[in-house]
């Protein structure tokens, strides 16, 4: 390789160099150290299928604070073979080819075959301060995640910003937006691989952006600390990131429910009108927020002292009709002499600084502010402790706004200062894990407090986000185009680990219409974190402001969210274990399937394991939905539907189109106005015939840690699709299910013979009629239809004890 190695430009601008040619090599506990005459490299086998590589120059100490990662090298066996031109390290899973002259990387499978492979001239290269690999890419290559990104599944072609930005109305192709992952996953030849690059400063991932020879990822400074996740397949990979960056725990339960949010619900009658009228108008919801107009002058720490005099009364009657607060906090504390969190954090030497030590002041909602420094650990300690002044009030929830952080103007200048944990580091550095540090002391202080879970939401976020926040997608739009970007949005994040996320329903800016708002508050029932909320000086956004069609049809989609909660907790608790999304991106189970890719199917996903759910704009009469390999069913009518094939449905107002997956197991219960109340004892569990199928079933209190100590309730459903057999493994856990009998609806098992045994013993079957959505009321005589569409299925099922040990129920 003949590429030279300028430095310096005559003009003194700089100019590109590559690593040269690998000048010695040493074995380490986890890995290898090479040298090379501009860089070292330390290698890290952290699994059989992930290695770290991380890229320094000389004269760089490497940090060793990292935000994002939190699992350590496993101490696996790995081999190292070492070749006149080059090393191989093997792991049984991976194989890391290094070329020598010039060191340039090269992973394979287990069968070798190339996964991805650096630029042969360009591999890791400097430009000044700024890094960046440079990768092949080849003819089929797709890539797919990046978190919160706008634009299409598939990212080929684009270049996307990592910036935590504050973006007010943001366009749906708007980039960067307010969290950065710099993680994304390739795929060629029904390969997968992953690729997260640590480094927290601004970056840019180009997948062969204006360019036609390599996609390559690029830092502003610091190191190329990168790992390489081998799968095999996307499911893998997700697993893979999420061991190494974390997972959420286990949300409160009541979090999981409808939430209705408002800028600004004040005075202290508002939120408690809202909270009555869900209740009046027999509408499920479990949260109700207060904007930044609950604060003193927006002073972070107070309560306004007329608009709510008496914040723990409000909690209270809150409770008492089974809503939990939550409260916006924003990062900014007011510079004025004798309120107490800034004296006080004044004098702790909490805040960000200018270099010559004077305090940096921004202007945001209270005026000049200064800015607490969550990457020092006294700041976020300090922080955690004032939750206690909202915990006492009966706050249960912490709304993270404006950590990008944001000042008005929003360009904050790079040489603020850093405590990094004691590293120390400028605004360039710190500025993209500032957010997550943020959601970090507020969920630390949230559960010391509360002594339970705490619920915390986010606006900004870096990877790693996911152990302390649910996010959400900022400040959104009232449009079809929006609705379906931020389903875009909430697949690529769970595609980046990020399980738990959402959008504004109705939209942020802007205002919301009937049409618009029914289809946006069915798709948000099928999102993991289900919350409306709109912009100051805007409509009224709750379901019953857009007359009483709309209202049916939100009672309906909430009302569904409700009988799904054991499918949703379980499916949440798959989450907490393994990182897989609770909404997924087909990309993730059907990633070998070209169609998915298609932006007329783009927007569909997985909610859980088992229901498709078909997005479509609120103003069209079709919608084409590609259904993948296998059988599917209709939700609402139970309509048998052949898989890998397109299909013409047609759309309503009060109809998404959402379909099961043959053999599925979908655990329901009966509908509770909110969480805190227990659904009836009877567990109903619709099968759906076709293929086999396995469910893990999960409960917990629902708010307590105590599940970490082995009190909760686990087991296994295991459907035989051949052998006609569901089986209940046993369970496990200290804690006794809430459910006491359990009813399995067959659906789609006309053919068999009507007998069902349980252990062998002969059941008796019982036909019901069942309908999930309710009729819509009769409130517009030329608008008939949606009452006769309601379709009542006829169902056979039969019913046994819940009980712990394992049992089997067979048919035909
Ligand atoms: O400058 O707190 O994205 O959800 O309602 C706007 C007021 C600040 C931005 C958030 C939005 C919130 C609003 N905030």
């Amino acid at each position: 390789m003949n590429y030279k190695t300028t430095t310096v430009s005559p003009v003194g601008g700089s100019l590109n160099e590559s690593l040269p040619a690998m000048d010695s090599w040493q074995r380490t506990p986890n890995g290898l150290l090479i040298q090379t005459a501009l860089a070292n490299i330390e290698i890290s086998i952290y699994d059989h299928a992930v290695i770290r590589t991380n890229i320094f120059r000389n004269h760089v100490r490497p940090g060793k604070v990292s935000y994002a990662v939190h699992g350590q090298p496993k101490g696996i066996a790995f081999d190292i073979i070492e070749e006149s031109d080059k090393l191989v390290i093997q792991t049984g899973v991976l194989r890391l080819q290094i070329l020598k002259n010039p060191v340039r990387f090269a992973y394979y499978n287990a069968e070798g075959r190339l996964l991805n492979t650096d630029d042969p001239a360009f591999g890791t290269s400097w430009i000044g301060t700024e890094v960046s690999t440079y990768k092949t890419m080849h003819a089929d290559e797709k890539y797919i995640g990046m978190g919160e990104k706008t634009g299409n599944l598939n990212r080929r072609g684009k270049a996307y910003t990592h910036w935590n930005t504050d973006k007010f109305g943001y366009a749906a192709d708007a980039d960067p937006l307010y969290l950065s992952t710099p993680f994304f996953i390739g795929l060629r030849e029904g390969l997968c691989y992953g690729i997260f690059m640590d480094n927290p400063h601004k970056s840019v991932v180009s997948f062969g952006a204006s360019n036609n020879r390599f996609m390559y990822y690029s830092a502003a400074d610091g190191n190329m600390d990168s790992y390489f996740f081998g799968g095999p397949s996307v499911a893998d990979i997700i697993a893979q990131y999420s061991a190494l960056t974390g997972t959420m725990e286990m949300p409160p339960l009541w979090s999981l429910g409808f939430q209705q949010c408002r800028y600004s619900y004040y005075p202290e009658t508002e939120p408690l009108n809202a909270a009555r009228t869900f209740r009046e108008k027999d509408i499920p919801c479990d949260v109700i927020y207060l904007d930044i107009h609950y604060m003193d002058a927006y002073k972070v720490f107070t309560w306004h002292p007329t608009r709510f005099p008496n914040p723990k009364r409000l909690s209270d009657t809150l409770k008492s009709l089974g809503f939990s607060l939550v409260v916006i906090l924003d990062p900014g504390i007011k510079t004025e002499k004798g309120y107490k969190s800034y004296e006080d954090a004044l004098e702790q030497d909490l805040f960000v600084k200018y270099p010559d030590g004077n305090i940096y002041e921004g202007q945001v909602w209270p005026g000049w502010s200064a800015f607490p420094d969550f990457t020092n650990p006294n700041a976020r300690s300090w922080w955690a402790e004032q939750i206690k002044f909202l915990t006492d009030s009966g706050v249960e929830g912490f709304w993270n706004d404006m950590n990008e952080p944001a000042a008005w103007g929003q360009h904050l200048p790079d040489l603020i200062e850093f405590n990094f944990d004691g590293e120390g580091a400028s605004h360039r550095k710190a500025r993209n894990v500032y957010g997550m540090q943020m959601a970090r002391a507020t969920y630390e202080g949230g559960k010391k407090h509360l002594g339970k879970r705490p619920f915390v939401l986010t606006r900004a976020g870096f990877s790693g986000v996911q152990r302390y926040a649910a996010v959400w997608t900022g400040d959104n739009t009232s449009s079809d185009e929006h609705m379906l970007a931020g389903v875009r949005l909430v697949n690529a994040m769970g595609l980046a680990g990020i399980a738990n996320a959402g959008y504004d329903i109705g939209g942020f800016a802007g205002e919301c219409n009937a049409t618009l708002f029914s289809r946006w508050i069915a798709i948000g029932a099928f999102s993991p974190f289900f919350r409306s909320h709109a912009m100051v000086n805007s409509r009224d956004s709750e379901p019953w402001t857009y007359g009483e069609e709309v209202e049916d049809i939100s009672r309906n989609y909430i009302k569904l969210r409700y009988k799904l909660m054991p499918y949703l907790y379980s499916t949440f608790y798959e989450a907490s274990q393994t990182g897989m999304p609770v909404q997924r991106s087909l990309a993730i189970d059907y990633y070998r399937d070209e169609k998915i890719f298609a932006t007329a199917f783009q927007n569909q996903y997985l909610f859980g394991s088992s229901i498709l759910v078909c997005p479509a704009e609120s103003n069209k009469e079709y919608l084409k939905a590609y259904l993948p390999e296998g059988k599917w069913y209709d939700f609402l009518t139970d309509k048998k539907y052949e898989g890998s094939s397109e299909h013409l449905v047609e759309l309503h107002r009060e109809t998404l189109p959402l379909f099961v997956k043959a053999g599925s197991i979908l655990p329901m219960q009966t509908v509770v106005s909110n969480l805190k109340l227990k659904p009836e004892t009877t567990l109903d569990i619709h099968l759906y015939e076709g293929a086999d199928a396995v469910f893990t079933y999960y409960e917990d209190d629902g708010e307590s840690y105590d599940y970490l100590q082995g009190k909760y309730y686990k087991r296994k459903m295991i459907h035989k699709h051949s052998q006609h057999e569901l089986c209940f493994d046993a369970a496990e856990g200290s804690l006794t299910s809430h459910f006491k009998e359990v009813r399995i609806f067959f659906h789609g098992f006309a053919g068999y013979k009507n007998s069902v045994r349980c252990n062998g013993a002969e059941l008796p079957i019982q036909m019901e009629h069942i309908s999930h959505m309710e009729p819509l009321s009769d409130f517009d005589p030329y608008h008939k239809p949606p009452k006769d569409r309601v379709v009542i299925m006829d169902i056979n099922t039969v019913s046994v004890p819940f009980v712990k040990e394992g049992f089997s129920l067979t048919w035909g």
